[in-house]
């Protein structure tokens, strides 16, 4: 049976992914903060699928605990088969002259750092292996900037990066990579974006048809179900109504 590791599995884009593998055959280290939501979601999975499934409450920014977490882990749940690095967030809307400082650092120690330590050490394991699928969520905000996207945008296109660059450092190593960049997901973001506002929110997509974390999952899947000589290097997936970042058709 294959495993998959998935961070930020309890909701949205993660958790559409853990059922999607599950559904799929796959067993499941799921990571997450939000401890009763994760083991809800993993008690869901393994009753439905009868798949075997591994929570880990960790935050990605936590290096030490998460890499404790991870490596005492039994051996048999290191051949991790795909890596979905997807645990981020967006913090605030606002011109670089009035942003929080600690919003700044909850994106980047989250979006960039985070991504990087899970992938230390989940890389790790598939270098041994020498096979592995890592799957890193992007964002249109990685393809263009936009007002008050200053530090996010940023962020994305650091993943960006990092996608690139892990596809040339994994290559003699038969490790695929490919990035995944959506455009509007209705999902918890806009949420923790505006810290609560669910009014600002809902906003957000109003008049428009957004994609749902399903539409992603089901792209990821296309990507890991390729056969073994075909990468997917990078997709970018945008509703139907949105052209850029900013430009929208709303009704
Ligand atoms: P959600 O807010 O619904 O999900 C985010 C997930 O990340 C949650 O499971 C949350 O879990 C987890 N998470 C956040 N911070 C941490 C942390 N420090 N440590 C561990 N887990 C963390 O948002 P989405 O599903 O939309 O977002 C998933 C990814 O998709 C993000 O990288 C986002 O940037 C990207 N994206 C989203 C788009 C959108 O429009 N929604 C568009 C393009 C990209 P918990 O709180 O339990 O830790
Ligand atoms: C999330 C999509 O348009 O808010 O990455 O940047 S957007």
């Amino acid at each position: 049976m294959k495993t998959a590791l998935i961070t930020g599995a309890t909701s949205g884009i993660g958790a559409a992914c853990a059922h999607l593998f599950a559904a799929q055959g796959y067993n499941l280290i799921l990571v997450a903060r939000r401890e009763a939501l994760l083991a809800e979601n993993a008690r869901h999975l393994e009753d439905k699928y009868a798949v075997e499934v591994k929570k880990i409450v960790a935050d990605v920014r936590d290096y030490e605990n998460l890499s404790y977490l991870l490596e005492t882990l039994p051996t048999s749940w290191k051949k991790v088969n795909v890596l979905i690095n997807n645990a981020g967030l967006s913090q605030g809307l606002d011109p670089i002259d009035k942003g929080s400082i600690s919003d700044w650092d909850t994106m980047i120690d989250t979006n960039v750092k985070g991504l990087l330590y899970a992938t230390k050490i989940v890389s790790n394991w598939m270098v041994a292996e020498k096979t592995g699928h890592i799957i890193n969520i992007g964002s249109i905000a990685g393809k263009e900037v936009y007002p008050n996207g200053n530090v996010y945008c940023a962020t994305k296109h650091a993943v960006d990066a990092l996608n690139k660059s892990m596809r040339i450092d994994l290559l003699p190593h038969g490790i695929k990579v490919t990035a995944i960049n959506p455009g509007m997901v209705e999902t918890e973001f806009s949420k923790v974006r505006f810290k609560g506002d669910e009014g600002r929110a809902k906003k957000v997509y109003d008049g428009l048809a957004p994609l749902m974390a399903n539409d992603i999952a089901e792209a990821i899947w296309f990507a890991v179900s390729r056969p073994a000589h075909v990468n997917i290097n990078d997709m970018l997936i945008m509703p139907t109504a949105q052209a850029t970042g900013t430009i929208i058709d709303r009704k």
